[in-house]
């Protein structure tokens, strides 16, 4: 069975288990949320669901009206009952490191508006410590003008390395939904209190957001290569 078959039975389990009618949902981003965005699509239709979708990027926001489903923003319901969500790792404690597709920052604002953050991935996301199975670094979103000062506090902080994201070779740095750069780093140290972490980056000047999710997470659904799903 492929990747892609885990990614959508963990997909539409969450979205059979969470979604119910009248609520209000957060559309995550990824590949993961799109077989999550055509089975809420096949169940409005059938099961005549009224739900309002909030999208977390401007991918989440082509998907919700590619699907014909009914977009909300958080002007008009700043209370989610669910927001369903991939994730580059998720370790044992239920921390987890997103933002891999670029989207951290309005993705952060939508789970933290959510009665429940409910991420949906396939079996390689599933590690014990975070860097286990995700080696490209935790992503940190800055205002472009401080990206080498933001680099170097970060390096002198907590060690590792900072790597500024690129678009293709050469064609200059990813921009954001938001405009902002992102920077990847590459932690050595798998034992931080990640929780603490995030607030001491958060702090420096110029860190728009951090890709660690800690204490954000209530459930988490793991498509398997067989086919099965396991839960946390
Ligand atoms: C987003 O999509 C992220 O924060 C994470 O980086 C990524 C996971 O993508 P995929 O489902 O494609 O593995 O939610």
């Amino acid at each position: 069975m492929s990747l892609e078959k885990a990614k959508q039975v963990a997909a539409y389990r969450a979205v059979d288990e969470f979604v119910k009618s009248d609520c209000v949902f957060g559309v995550g981003s990824g590949s993961t949320v799109v077989y999550a965005v055509q089975r809420l699509a096949e169940r409005v239709e059938t099961e005549n669901l009224k739900v309002i979708c909030i999208p977390t990027s401007f991918q989440a926001k082509q998907l919700i009206i590619k699907h014909k489903l009914t977009l909300g923003e958080l002007e008009t319901n700043p209370v989610i009952d669910v927001t369903i969500d991939g994730a580059d790792e998720v370790d044992s404690n239920m921390t987890l490191i997103k933002g891999g597709g670029g989207c951290l920052l309005q993705e952060k604002i939508v789970a933290s508006c959510s009665k429940k953050l409910v991420v949906i991935a396939d079996y390689t996301k599933d590690s014990q410590k975070l860097g286990d199975r995700y080696k490209k670094g935790i992503p940190i979103e800055v205002i472009p003008m401080a990206y080498i000062p933001i680099k170097n506090k970060i390096a002198s902080l907590f060690g590792g390395e900072l790597k500024l994201r690129n678009a293709i070779a050469k064609a200059g740095p990813v921009v954001t939904d938001n405009g902002n750069f992102i920077l990847d780093w590459v932690f050595t140290n798998q034992d931080l209190d990640w929780e603490k972490v995030s607030s001491v980056i958060k702090m420096i000047p110029g860190v728009v957001e951090t890709g660690l999710f800690v204490k954000m997470c209530q459930k988490a659904y793991f498509g398997q290569a067989e086919g099965t799903v396991v839960e946390r």
